[in-house]
Order: C-alpha cells, then sequence, then structure tokens
C-alpha cells in the first residue's frame, strides 16, 4: 500500500528545506516496488521502536520499516484555484495524495521574504485552506450543474444527490474545509467521485526559529526546518547530542512521520522472521485477509486463516514458540480484525 503526503504551503515558507532533509532518510527503494521514483518523491521510513525488538528476537537478517512517500508540491499562491502561479498543475498533484502536510511559516529572517510581508501563520493557513476550498466550490459547482436536470426530471436518486452537492456547497461557502465539518460516513461516500482537496486529511507544520523548535503549539508539528537540515547531515550521536542542546528529545521529522501516520489512521503489524522482521501498513479497520493482500495480491484470495500474536508477547515469550507455549498465539479466520501491533503468519 503507497500513501502519500502532498507537502504545501505559501513560498518561501521552507517546505523543500524540510523536504530535503526528509529525502536525507529514503529508504532502498527496491524494497519497496510500488513506491514512486521521481525527485520530488521522498519515500522514508515510519519511525517505530518495535521493529528492533523483534529483530532481536528473530535475529532477523533484514529489517524493512513501513514508509510513506513525501511529495514536494510547489506552486501555491493566493489565486491559484483561477490559475495563478502553478495554478492547476498544483491543484491536480494534490488531488493524488492520501493527506496534506501544510508548511507555514513562523520564522522571522529578514533576509527570506514573507509573500505577505510579514509572519503571521493563521493569516498564511486561511490563505492556503482558502484556495483548497475555492477549487472544491468550483468542483462541486460543476457536478451541481450537471445533476439539477436529472433532480427537476424527478429522477431519485438525482433528487439525493443534488441536496448532498448542495449542503457541501454550503459548507464550502462559509469557508470550511470539508474535513472538519463532520459529514457523516454515508455523505463522505456520496462525494466521494470528486476527490475534493479539502476531504483530505490535512496537518499543519509550523516552521520556526531555531531557538522556538523545543516550543509546542497546539494544533501543529513545530520544527525547524534548518535545524532538520542540519541534523540530517550530521552523524547520529552528533545529531542526538544537537537535539539534547535544543532541548528536543526527536527530530522534527520522525515526530512529523509520525503525525501523518496518525493523520491516516493507520496501523501497523508485523511479518517476522530469521529472513526478516517487516513493518507493514494497514488502514485501522482492516480484516486479515486485506492484510495479507499488502504482502503478496494472492495473499487475499488465498487466505486460509492467520495465526496472530502481539509483538509484547513474542518479545515478552521470546519468540513464537514460547508465546505459543503460553497460549498466547491465536488462530483467527478472515473476520478477524487487525490490530496495531500483531505478529502474524498467514496460512495460505
Ligand atoms: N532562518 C530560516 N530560514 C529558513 C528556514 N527554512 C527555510 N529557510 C530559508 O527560506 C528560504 C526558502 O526556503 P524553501 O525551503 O526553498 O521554501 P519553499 O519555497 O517553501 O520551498 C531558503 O533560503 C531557506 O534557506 C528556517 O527554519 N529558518
Ligand atoms: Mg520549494
Amino acid at each position: 500500500m503507497k500513501l502519500t503526503v502532498g507537502i504545501v504551503g505559501l513560498p518561501n515558507v521552507g517546505k523543500s528545506t524540510l523536504f530535503k532533509a526528509l529525502t536525507k532518510k529514503q529508504v532502498d527503494t527496491a524494497n519497496y516496488p510500488f513506491c514512486t521514483i521521481d525527485p520530488n518523491v521522498g519515500i522514508v521510513p515510519v519511525p517505530d521502536d518495535r521493529l528492533q525488538k523483534l529483530v532481536a528476537v528473530y535475529q532477523s537478517a533484514a529489517v524493512v520499516p513501513t514508509v510513506i512517500e513525501f511529495v514536494d508540491i510547489a506552486g501555491l499562491v493566493a489565486g491559484a484555484h483561477t490559475g495563478e502561479g502553478l495554478g492547476n498543475k498544483f491543484l491536480s498533484h494534490i488531488r493524488t495524495v492520501d493527506a496534506i502536510c501544510q508548511v507555514v511559516r513562523g520564522f522571522t529572517d529578514p533576509d527570506v521574504t514573507h509573500v505577505s510581508g510579514h509572519v503571521d501563520p493563521e493569516s498564511d493557513k486561511q490563505t492556503i485552506n482558502l484556495e483548497l476550498v475555492y477549487a472544491d466550490l468550483a468542483t462541486v459547482i460543476r457536478r451541481i450543474e450537471e445533476t439539477a436536470p436529472r433532480a427537476r426530471s424527478g429522477d431519485k436518486e438525482g433528487i439525493i444527490a443534488l441536496g448532498l452537492y448542495e449542503k457541501v456547497r454550503g459548507i464550502l461557502d462559509r469557508g470550511t474545509l470539508l474535513a472538519d465539518a463532520q459529514l457523516t460516513d454515508e455523505e463522505q461516500a456520496g462525494i466521494r467521485d470528486l476527490n475534493l482537496l479539502t476531504l483530505k486529511p490535512m496537518l499543519y507544520v509550523l516552521n520556526v526559529d531555531e531557538s522556538s523548535a523545543a516550543h509546542e503549539q497546539p494544533g501543529y508539528v513545530v520544527i525547524s526546518a534548518k535545524v532538520e537540515a542540519e541534523l540530517a547531515e550530521m552523524p547520529e550521536t552528533d545529531a542526538r547530542e544537537y537535539l539534547r542542546t535544543l532541548g528536543l528529545t526527536s527530530t522534527g521529522l520522525d515526530r512529523l512521520i509520525s503525525a501523518a501516520y496518525r493523520t491516516l489512521d493507520l496501523i501497523t503489524f508485523f511479518t517476522a522472521g530469521p529472513k526478516e522482521t517487516h513493518a507493514w501498513t494497514v488502514q485501522r479497520g482492516a480484516p486479515a485477509p486485506v492484510a495479507g493482500g499488502r504482502i503478496h495480491s494472492d495473499f487475499e484470495e488465498k487466505f486460509i486463516r492467520a495465526e496472530v500474536a502481539s509483538w509484547q508477547d513474542i518479545v515478552t515469550y521470546g519468540g513464537e514458540t514460547g508465546a505459543k507455549a503460553k497460549g498466547r498465539v491465536r488462530i483467527e479466520g478472515r473476520e478477524y480484525i487487525v490490530q496495531d501491533g500483531d505478529v502474524i503468519y498467514f496460512r495460505i
């Protein structure tokens, strides 16, 4: 499963600096055949402390973390929805991502021009979000025009669809992102084919001066892109020492990657053995055969059963055999909903 996060924001907020730091973490793409190879795409591992613990138990020769793709999407300026800047190209790039990471400028470098003249994170956020809202409005209005004749002719489905589109238009008219509008699952399903931008999960990064890198700000992942760029160039031990002097325990990149993973409501399960310990991603709520399908497309169809233990039990009892002896390995069928941290052996 490929998960893509698009980095957007006004010019000169630090998107490319952040992206470059991210790509320094890039994994060996040979392990991820489904990922895109492109200079604007960075494929980064999702940090997970459980992996090394499982590797120690199984003495695995290799470890394969799960990954997220980040895409540096340039070109958003006020007026993008009317084609300003790279307008339309930019918007079509955003349509393909699973979540949006919006970088907002919080740093005050007089040498770096701010597009609107002064640092104002909330106002920048408004500017960007309004562009996305306008783009969605155009999409919905087009759909309303297409649907109206059908509804007028008394077509029942047309009438229901039109009602939903009008509701969505009302929300956008108030400047609200659809992701914040508490639409029901049914309503979301009814507009899924429109692929609306403001329905995508959004996470905000506040790019601050290095002296503020340890300050928290509700609603934001606080990062100093400049610091992250420096950290990315350092050997591990120096990086840890530098973090400590800044009052930080983890890098902003790790916090950002983890936040993106949570925003997308993803969970991790593992396959583990002497050959490799491998982390895999599924959407929360996925049944066992779907999880199997992540490993090999055949696994979903040919699924017979799954042998499942929690990673804690595997670590505590020193592997499958130990966990089995304690009755901690369960046999699960097709309906089993995979839980975060499951170690699974698929029988096919
Ligand atoms: N002082 C400072 N400068 C930064 C920071 N992040 C980016 N910059 C600088 O701001 C300028 C624009 O950054 P860039 O990443 O290209 O922004 P983009 O237009 O959003 O991609 C560059 O000169 C960066 O070196 C930061 O955290 N602090
Ligand atoms: Mg850039």
